[in-house]
């Protein structure tokens, strides 16, 4: 709740920032908008000093930003040029350095609050999906953003304190608009972390909800390990279930929660989209012995971006098999099944060669989503596998070896 309360947060806050620096910034999302060549385009964005009534806040529209802190929301008067090779979308710390160029480069003009406000909303929803984007990509880190931003509530907050009420509840409208999904619709816990904060603590099957507006979900979870709070994403312990399946079905997840199962890979990408997030990976052979893998960076792409898994800074007794070597590193690899290639094996599927779907590379040091063999196994390496464990052929009987039970889990890294 937290996290995503201060993501929307952030959407309000950032537009508010550059509406209020007076810094037009790149939109990759409305390209038509081109700041350099479109002087229309230009004309909507510059700052329009009012003729009359400065410093006074005595209605819709009158509002004077400078009467309360002149200094900071002086804004440049025009739009500056993009530096060539700078026209494409770029990553928003480079926007936001950008804006601060721009402040100090140009003469400076104001421009009412009313029209900082309309600007507002116009941009919010394409400036969210932009920093969705980024955040999906990983190139944003959220959590610096809201340091940053946090700075920022003070301006807005003395805006507000300077002006007369229709100012406040334009604020407040615009507000609204940002946040729609913070105030209803998160009927269920975010994951199995919040419901065990909420002192809930025994194991089992809970409805959750990591989006807000999204169709909750059943999970597994994971109440006494490490600390419970665990939500289940993966479980193997009997072969029960074939894990050949098809992209569809790795999509929407398939097996039994009680059983074998996996979660689904849109649930996983809801769960890990925002914020930092960690996967534990348990492992148990055929002697009863057990060893773990944690990943404390850990994140599933969206569909668009064929659901990339993060897997990275390793902890744990089983070894770092999901970057076990430069060639051998499923860490950013696109999931692969065997109809959807998206693997780095340019010859060939992984995922139809291996019988499963995994974050294949070209092809595996790793496969928790293997065959169920009980043990030793001869022939293609089809087994469940981890590769800094047990060795993939052993050398003295020429066999491979499937793990008895595996499960994979995931919780907020700030439990
Ligand atoms: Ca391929």
């Amino acid at each position: 709740m937290k996290l995503f309360s201060s993501f929307s947060k952030s959407f309000f806050l950032v537009v508010i920032f550059m509406v209020l620096q007076g810094s037009a910034i790149l939109n990759p999302d409305a390209p038509e908008c081109s700041l350099r060549d479109d002087p229309a385009c230009l004309g909507s964005l510059v700052a329009i000093p009012p003729p009359s009534s400065e410093g006074s806040c005595d209605g819709l529209g009158s509002c004077r930003l400078r009467v309360l802190m002149p200094e900071e929301l002086a804004v440049p008067e025009e739009v500056p040029d993009v530096p060539p090779g700078q026209q494409q979308p770029m990553e928003f710390k480079q926007l936001l350095r950008h804006a601060g160029d721009i402040h100090k480069q140009n003469p400076l003009r104001t421009r009412t609050l009313m029209e900082r406000l309309s600007l507002v909303e116009n941009r919010v929803s394409s400036m969210a999906s932009s920093l969705q984007k980024l955040q999906e990509e990983g190139r944003m880190d959220l959590n610096r953003l809201e340091e940053q931003l946090n700075s920022l509530t003070a301006l807005l907050l003395g805006i507000l304190s300077g002006c007369k009420l229709p100012c406040g509840e334009t604020v407040l409208k615009t507000s609204l608009l940002v946040e729609p999904s913070e105030k209803s619709e998160h009927t269920y816990p975010r994951d199995c972390a919040e419901i065990h904060k909420q002192g809930i603590q025994d194991s089992g099957i809970y409805t959750i909800q990591p989006i807000p507006l999204r169709q909750p979900f059943e999970a597994y979870c994971d109440m006494v390990t490490d600390g419970g709070g665990w939500t289940v994403i993966q479980r193997r312990q009997d072969g029960a279930v074939d894990f050949n399946c098809t992209w569809q079905e790795y999509r929407h997840g398939f097996g039994s929660l009680q059983g074998e199962h996996w979660l689904g890979n849109e649930h996983l990408h809801s769960l890990t989209r925002l914020g930092q997030h960690i996967l534990r990976i348990e492992l148990e052979d055929w002697h009863g012995v057990k060893r773990h893998a944690i990943y404390r960076r850990f994140k599933v792409a969206s569909e668009a971006n064929k659901y990339r898994l993060t897997a990275r800074e390793y902890q744990g007794s089983a070894g770092n098999a999901l970057g076990y070597s430069r060639n051998y590193n499923h860490d950013h690899k696109c999931f692969t099944t065997w109809d959807s290639d998206n693997d780095n094996y340019p010859m060939g599927n992984c995922g139809a060669y291996y019988g499963a779907g995994w974050w294949f590379d070209s092809c595996l040091a790793a496969n928790l989503n293997g065959k169920y063999h009980r043990g030793r196994y001869s022939g293609v390496t089809t087994g469940i596998y981890w590769g800094t464990w047990y060795i993939l052929i052993d050398k003295r009987t020429n066999q491979k070896y499937s793990f008895k039970k595996v499960e994979m889990k995931t919780r907020p890294l700030s439990f």
